[in-house]
């Protein structure tokens, strides 16, 4: 298959401007990498670890004899001021103490990686796993998309190998398939693999299991109980398919408070068996007007064990300094609420949504003709006109909770032990505040896979024997650097955790165990309200935690750094929604069906199409399309095929009597599309296959054709 590798990526390691941003370090750690650090951290000192060293001037002969002196060089560069060592773990840090070394970081695999996995650090935690896990991938861990179906056969999931392990469907419709078009770019961005496209599409859990349950029918929409029917089934076959993650890419209208809420209580008993429910927040962030609106979250976005999830917009860009919450994203505080029995009304008013992933204008895989791309011909992507690899704009927190749940699957894949809220804790903890966005708009902040994974890693792995206060991590490993870096910038984690109404802070939360980490309890229940006052709860925080200053009380006045005012005034910069101005009830809605009398009509499907800025790039997929046969004799069958690449020095063409074991045959030149193979026995069938070679690595195979040979 084809080998890719970008050089821009592998070029671009030795130019990152670390060594400035990462602070308060001792002398030579300041120095390392974070993940190197971890890495001789949790090596033995004769392990060998490959680094890079950025040096000043070209490497000078006395680091190169220092470093022969205790490993060996792996590669010199003529035209970069940089050297790749091989070095045991244990000389790592004297060689980075060096006044001729800048900076050194690990030789991190190259390979070609997509805008997704980059932006949130995925990449980099593809190679956190240990000799038992392999590469972080999603490998062995169920991801339950209850959705609109998938289209199976797209090769994102493997085509006729699929990974999509089983399909039921919910809707009556009876079907699994997704005349929609919502849940196979939902998939995708939880799991699609690098095939399209050299891996620009490629998704945070490319090897997880993905399980199809259909609860949304061929117009987008669907019914609580179908959304219960498919928890329900999920929690009876748990088992069958290491069901480890349910993605929620729908809502509807809040109004009752979580705890009467049906599809709350559904989500709330499959956190109880165990599994990470992420739910997308909702995009009711703005009204028609484009006024900014707080009290939108959708349910069962507003349930306190799901993960709710927020868009943010990446503008494209890898590199995270211009990220912001998209304008549709639901902001908090969750409005569902009881009636008491004089007629008051009683607001949940929780800090959601938990926090924020990339969902604007991402570019994944597309179910052929659907319904979406259809009634909105912008959001087709063109990359390839085979169906199999062709790809479609979605924008919405729709998409972001499936980037959540593959990082998810990924966090469970390095550390199965993990219980539903340490997986949302560390997600929480490490995730990456954005400056000039509010709690109610970001929760945590940016979600931050590289330290999310890094930190997994650490946490030992036998939780049941764990009481308040024992060691959270495993017995040899360090606490972590809470740093992260991507795309060249670093930032400090937000190290903190949210309650229903504060957060936690302090370093403590992720170096002793703490009660809110269990089963049985909620991850928010760590603090109280007493008499107005919110309160550290003793027997599930630990000493050394801190709580924020009073963000939100309970009863609906309230709130933060004066940001939220009682019901129904203005916040700072937006409008909190009052009761029953969404949706009609009792029905769910994926992103961008809306009943036609809301006042969310325009601004839903606005949200659907994106805000409008420079997004994800198009990369067209180079892969050789249209191959067709036509029989010319008895021994003679002429090929055809279209020319998708443009730097490709020729075409390979391969030839199989029995679709399996292929051999090549011939190579063309570079924009040849057609080739007569020749020489052939009578009256037999022969398969053909083809694909680009470039400077770069291989194009993926084109279709697989057959054709049968005439009689003499
Ligand atoms: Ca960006
Ligand atoms: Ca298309
Ligand atoms: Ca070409």
């Amino acid at each position: 298959m084809a080998i890719v590798l970008v050089f821009s990526h592998m070029a671009a390691i030795p130019f990152l401007d670390l060594s400035s941003k990462v602070v308060a370090q001792s002398n030579s750690s300041s120095k390392m990498s974070a993940d190197l650090r971890d890495k001789i951290n949790h090596s033995g000192p004769q392990d060998r670890i490959q680094v890079i060293l950025r040096t000043p001037a070209a490497p000078s002969k006395q680091l190169i004899a220092a470093a022969k002196s205790s490993g060996s060089v792996a590669r010199t560069f003529q035209n970069i001021k940089a050297i790749t060592l091989n070095l045991p773990a244990s000389a790592v840090t004297a060689i980075a103490a060096r006044s001729d070394v800048n900076y050194v970081s690990i030789d991190r695999p190259t390979k070609s990686t997509g805008h997704l996995e980059t932006t949130t650090g995925a990449d980099q935690a593809r190679s956190y796993g240990t000799s038992s896990t392999g590469t972080i991938d999603g490998t062995g861990i169920g991801i339950a998309i209850l959705d609109s179906g998938i289209y199976t056969n797209h090769s994102s999931f493997g085509g006729s190998k699929t990974r999509v392990v089983t399909s039921i469907d919910f809707t009556g419709e009876n079907r699994t398939d997704d005349p929609y078009g919502h849940g196979t770019h939902v998939a995708a961005c939880a799991a699609a693999n690098n095939s399209v496209s050299w891996g620009a599409y490629t998704g945070i859990a490319p090897n997880a299991n993905l399980i199809n349950v259909r609860v949304l029918d061929s117009t987008g929409q669907g019914t609580t109980s179908n959304a219960i029917a498919g928890i329900d089934w999920c929690i009876t076959n748990q088992a069958a398919y290491n069901i480890r993650v349910i993605n929620i890419s729908f809502g509807t209208t809040a109004v009752d408070t979580y705890s009467n809420d049906p599809l709350c209580l559904a989500v709330r008993r499959a956190f109880d068996s165990g599994i990470v429910v992420c739910v997308a927040a909702g995009n009711m962030g703005k009204d028609d007007l484009g006024n900014k609106i707080y009290g939108g979250i959708v349910s069962p976005g507003i349930e306190p064990s799901a993960i709710t999830v927020g868009a943010a917009n990446t503008f494209g860009s890898d590199y995270r300094t211009d990220d912001v919450v998209t304008t549709y994203s639901s902001r908090g505080p969750t409005r569902g609420y009881w009636t008491d029995s004089l007629g008051v009304n009683h607001y949940d008013d929780l800090i959601k949504p938990d926090l924020i992933a990339p969902g604007n204008l991402l570019v994944e895989a597309e179910s052929p003709g659907n319904y979406l791309v259809t009634y909105y011909p912008t959001l087709e992507g063109n990359v390839s006109n085979a169906s199999q690899k062709d790809q479609m704009f979605l924008s919405g927190t729709s998409m972001a909770t499936p980037v959540v749940a593959g990082a998810a699957a990924l966090l469970l894949q390095r550390n199965p032990s993990l219980t539903p809220n340490l997986v949302k804790a560390i997600l929480e903890y490490t995730a990456d505040p954005l400056a000039g966005f509010n709690t109610l708009e970001q929760g945590a902040g940016l979600l931050n896979v590289e330290g999310a994974v890094r930190l997994a890693g650490l946490v030992r792995t036998d939780l049941s024997s764990c009481v308040l206060g024992s060691p959270l991590l495993c017995s040899t490993c360090g606490a972590p650097t809470q740093w992260t870096t991507i795309g060249g910038a670093s930032f400090q984690w937000g190290g903190g955790i949210i309650q229903k109404w504060d957060f936690v802070y302090g370093s403590s939360l992720i170096t002793s165990y703490q009660g809110i980490y269990g089963t049985g309890v909620l991850l928010t229940d760590g603090t109280l309200l007493a008499n107005g006052t919110l309160l550290a709860n003793g027997t599930l925080l630990s000493n050394g935690t801190l709580l924020s200053n009073g963000t939100l009380l309970a009863d609906g006045t309230l709130l933060a750094n004066g940001t939220l005012l009682a019901n129904g005034t203005l916040l700072a910069n937006g409008t909190l929604l009052a009761d029953g101005t969404l949706l009609a009830d009792g029905t769910l809605l994926s992103d961008c069906v809306i009943a036609s009398s809301s006042a969310f009509a325009t601004a839903a499907l606005a949200a659907m199409l994106g805000d409008k800025t420079v997004c994800m790039k198009v990369v067209k997929d180079p892969t050789p399309t249209n191959l067709a046969a036509t029989v010319m004799s008895a021994s003679q069958i002429n090929l055809t095929w279209k020319d998708n690449c443009t730097n490709e020095t020729g075409y390979k063409i391969m030839r199989s009597t029995n679709n399996s074991t292929f051999t090549t045959i011939a190579t063309t030149g570079a924009n040849v599309t057609s080739f007569s193979s020749t020489g052939l026995t009578a009256n037999t069938t022969y398969y053909y296959k083809v694909y680009a070679v470039t400077a770069s690595g291989n194009t993926d195979y084109s279709n697989t054709v057959s054709a049968v040979t005439k009689k003499k």
